[in-house]
C-alpha cells in the first residue's frame, strides 16, 4: 500500500506564513513501515497545485491524507480556504480515481460532517487528534467502523464514530522529521516560529467563542516537562531550531507545570528562544522571571475583550484590571508582548465602544514607556458553529438559524463596523510615537486606572 501524506494549503499568504505540519508529520511516525509514504506540504512549493500533480503522478497511491489546517483567517481578512481541500480532493480523485481520501486536521474537525456533505470526493474524516485512530486505521482500512471519531460514509447519510480517548501526552510520537523536514521552514519565516512544540492538549476554560476543548478536551492533558525539551533538544541539535511557538491554548496553565517546564529548559541551557499566547491572570513576576531566564522570546496575549462586560460576554473570567497588570508586568521586565482582543462583541453599544477605547489607550500608555508593545491585532469574532457565543445569538434571535457557518462569519454589526479600524489606527500611531521615542499623544494618566 502506499500511503500519501499532504498538507494543504493553509494560508492566503503563501510561503511568509508557513509553519511546520506537525500534526501530519506526529501521524506520518504512526505509519506501520510495510506501508510505502511520501509526505508534502503545499505550502513549500511556489506552485502548490502542479506539484501535488507531480507528486501524485510520480507515486501513484492506494490512500492520500488530506491535512486540512485552516478554514479562514484571522486579523482582518476575509478569505476562505475551502478552496484548498476542495481542488485536493476534487485533484486526487482526477489523478487516482481509486485512491482512498481521508481528511482530517484542526479545521477538517470543526466542520467534519459538513466539509463530508461539501466535499463529495473525502471518502472519511477524522474529527480529533490522530494519533491512536488513524494508526487503529491503517492497521485495516477495511474496518472504518471500529474507529473512534471517524466520518465515513453509508450511501446519502454520514456516519459518525463516538470518540474516542486522548492519547497520553507522555505517548505521542517524536516528529517525523525524514519525512517532514524542518529545515524546509527555517529559511526566513516571515510571520512567527515555525516551529511548533506541544505542551499540553486541551482547555478547561470555556470561552464562550472557542472550540479549543473541542478540538483537544475540556481537560488539560499535560506533557512532561522532560519530554518536552528532549524534542526541543533533538530539533536543536538534529537542525539547528532555535525558536519555538507553544502550541498550548495557554502556556503558563496551570502554574506548577509551567514552571516546572522554565526551570527544566534553564536546565538543559539549550541556548534556545520560545514564544507562547500566556494568560494574563496567571502571570506573576516570578514566572515571568523564570521564562525570560528560560528563552522567553514574546508573550502572546489574547485578552479579548476591552470591558468588563465583553470579558463576562466571552467568560474570559478575568478582569480588565489582569489584563492591564499583565501588561504592566510585561512592560516593567521590557519583553516583547502581542495582544489579541475582538472589538464589535454582541451588544456593543456607544458608550462600551468608548470604554473599550479607554482602556485601549492605558493599555497603549503602559507599553508606551517600555516600547516593547509588537503588535495589537484586533479581530471581529468568528461564530463557529456549536460554540457558545453562536447559541447564545441563535437563542436570543440574533443569527439566522440557516446561516451555513462554514463560510466565515464575523459578527460585525455596521454601526460599529469603523472601530476595528480605528483601534489599529490608534495602535499605529503609538508605535511610530514609541519608536521614534516620542511622548504619546492622549492625556490618559495610567495611575488613574479604576484598581
Ligand atoms: C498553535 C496554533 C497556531 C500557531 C502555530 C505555531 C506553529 N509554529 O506551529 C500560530 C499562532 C502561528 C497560528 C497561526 C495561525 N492559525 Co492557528 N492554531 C494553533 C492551535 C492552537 C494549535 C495547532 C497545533 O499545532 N496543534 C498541535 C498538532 C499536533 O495538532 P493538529 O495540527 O490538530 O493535528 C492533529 C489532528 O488535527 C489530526 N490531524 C491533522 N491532520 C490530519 C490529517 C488526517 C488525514 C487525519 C486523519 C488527522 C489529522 O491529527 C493530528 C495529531 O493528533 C490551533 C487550535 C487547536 N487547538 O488546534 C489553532 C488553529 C489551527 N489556528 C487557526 C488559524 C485560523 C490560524 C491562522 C490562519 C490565523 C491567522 N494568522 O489568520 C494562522 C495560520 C498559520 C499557518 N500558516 O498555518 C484556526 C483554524 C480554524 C479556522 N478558523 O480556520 C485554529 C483551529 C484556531 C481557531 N481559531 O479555532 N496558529
Amino acid at each position: 500500500m502506499k500511503l500519501l501524506l499532504v498538507q494543504v494549503p493553509t494560508s492566503h499568504l503563501g510561503a511568509g506564513e508557513k509553519v511546520y505540519p506537525l500534526g501530519l508529520s506526529r501521524l506520518s511516525a504512526r505509519v506501520p513501515e510495510k506501508i510505502e509514504k511520501q509526505g508534502l506540504d503545499m505550502n513549500l512549493s511556489p506552485d502548490p497545485w502542479a506539484r501535488l500533480q507531480e507528486v501524485i503522478e510520480d507515486f501513484t497511491p492506494h490512500m492520500v491524507a488530506l491535512s486540512f489546517r485552516n478554514l479562514d483567517p484571522l486579523a482582518g481578512h476575509q478569505a476562505s480556504y475551502l478552496s484548498s481541500l476542495k481542488t485536493a480532493a476534487r485533484l486526487v480523485r482526477a489523478l487516482v480515481p481509486r485512491a482512498v481520501i481521508l481528511a482530517g486536521g484542526p479545521a477538517f474537525s470543526l466542520f467534519g460532517k459538513r466539509l463530508m456533505q461539501e466535499v463529495t470526493e473525502i471518502d472519511l474524516g477524522l474529527i480529533g487528534e490522530g494519533e491512536s485512530a488513524f494508526s487503529l486505521f491503517l492497521s485495516d482500512p477495511s474496518r472504518p467502523d471500529r474507529v473512534p471519531g471517524l466520518i465515513r460514509r453509508d450511501r446519502e447519510k454520514l456516519i459518525l464514530n463516538p470518540p474516542g480517548p486522548g492519547i497520553s501526552m507522555d505517548e505521542i510520537p517524536k516528529p517525523d522529521t525524514k519525512t517532514f523536514l524542518p529545515l524546509d521552514y527555517m529559511k526566513g519565516n516571515a510571520y512567527v516560529a515555525a516551529m511548533g512544540i506541544e505542551g499540553k492538549r486541551g482547555c478547561d476554560l470555556h470561552c464562550a467563542y472557542c472550540l479549543y476543548p473541542f478540538l483537544g478536551g475540556t481537560c488539560l492533558r499535560l506533557r512532561s516537562p522532560g519530554k518536552i525539551v528532549d524534542e526541543m533538544e533533538m530539533l536543536k541539535n538534529k537542525f539547528k531550531i532555535n525558536l519555538f511557538h507553544f502550541t498550548d491554548g495557554v502556556v503558563n496553565r496551570p502554574r506548577d507545570h509551567f514552571e516546572a517546564l522554565c526551570r527544566e529548559l534553564i536546565r538543559r541551557n539549550l541556548n534556545i528562544a520560545w514564544t507562547g499566547f500566556f494568560r494574563e491572570d496567571s502571570l506573576g513576576t516570578r514566572n515571568l522571571e523564570l521564562a525570560m531566564e528560560s528563552g522567553l522570546a514574546a508573550v502572546y496575549f489574547s485578552g479579548d475583550a476591552l470591558t468588563a462586560r465583553g470579558l463576562k460576554l466571552l467568560n474570559k473570567r478575568m478582569e480588565i484590571k489582569d489584563i492591564l497588570d499583565a501588561a504592566r508586568l510585561t512592560s516593567d521586565k521590557g519583553i516583547l508582548t502581542m495582544c489579541h482582543f475582538l472589538v464589535n462583541l454582541p451588544g456593543e453599544d456607544g458608550k462600551s465602544v468608548e470604554e473599550a477605547g479607554q482602556n485601549l489607550d492605558r493599555l497603549l500608555e503602559i507599553h508606551a514607556r517600555a516600547g516593547n508593545l509588537g503588535a495589537v491585532i484586533f479581530n471581529h469574532v468568528r461564530l463557529y458553529p456549536g460554540a457558545p457565543l453562536t447559541r447564545r445569538l441563535l437563542r436570543n434571535k440574533n443569527l439566522d438559524p440557516d446561516t451555513d457557518l462554514l463560510y466565515p462569519v464575523f459578527h460585525n454589526p455596521v454601526e460599529f463596523s469603523h472601530v476595528l479600524h480605528e483601534f489599529e489606527a490608534r495602535c499605529h500611531a503609538a508605535g511610530v510615537f514609541s519608536r521614534l521615542g516620542l511622548a504619546p499623544d492622549n492625556n490618559i494618566n495610567d495611575q488613574e486606572i479604576i484598581r
